[in-house]
């Protein structure tokens, strides 16, 4: 199997980023496990996906890159995966730089750059404002119909 590399993540939406990151994990080693966090867990760590569990896993195990798919259900996993997947490498985007240090006796932590510009929020920030934008149109547009109706009255 050579060198087992793992990462967690609940890649809502999923995009350049997330893509750009599974690349370079691959790259790591020669077998890549994504541990994709469920809903529930999701809860905990205070968000909401758009994509429920079972569609951003099945979307993660379309991606040829990717190995295997685990559930994500707690922060203390990752110490009992380690051990059932004989993982050699560890590694997430490094907005995480850190967090998982105290696994650093049980396996080698990599924390890589962020692709920059890009995330989940910056996208349903863009969506939510189209929608808005084509209300305000709408409104518009009625308000300018209505406008003209009495005129014509
Ligand atoms: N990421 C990235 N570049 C971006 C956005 C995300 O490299 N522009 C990386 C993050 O650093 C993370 C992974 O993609 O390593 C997944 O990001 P999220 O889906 O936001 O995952 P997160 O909520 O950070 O959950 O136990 C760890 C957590 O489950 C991680």
């Amino acid at each position: 199997m050579g060198k087992v590399v793992i990462t967690y993540g609940t890649f809502d939406l999923p995009h350049v980023g997330h893509i750009r990151l599974l690349k370079r994990l691959k790259a790591l080693g020669d077998y890549l496990i994504v541990g994709v966090s469920t809903d529930a867990f999701n809860a905990q760590k205070g968000k909401v996906s758009i994509y429920p569990f079972e569609e951003r896993r099945e979307i993660i195990a379309s991606i040829g890159l990717v190995d295997k798919v685990i559930a994500e259900e707690h922060w203390a996993q990752k110490i009992t995966d380690i051990q059932r997947y004989n993982v050699d490498i560890l590694a997430m985007g490094d907005d995480w730089a850190g967090k998982f240090d105290d696994l650093s006796s049980d396996v080698e932590i990599v924390y890589l750059p962020r692709t920059e510009g890009i995330s989940t929020t910056d996208i349903k920030t863009v969506i939510s404002r189209v929608n808005e934008d084509k209300l305000l149109a709408l409104e518009c547009a009625i308000d300018q119909v209505s406008r003209l109706a009495k005129k014509l009255r």
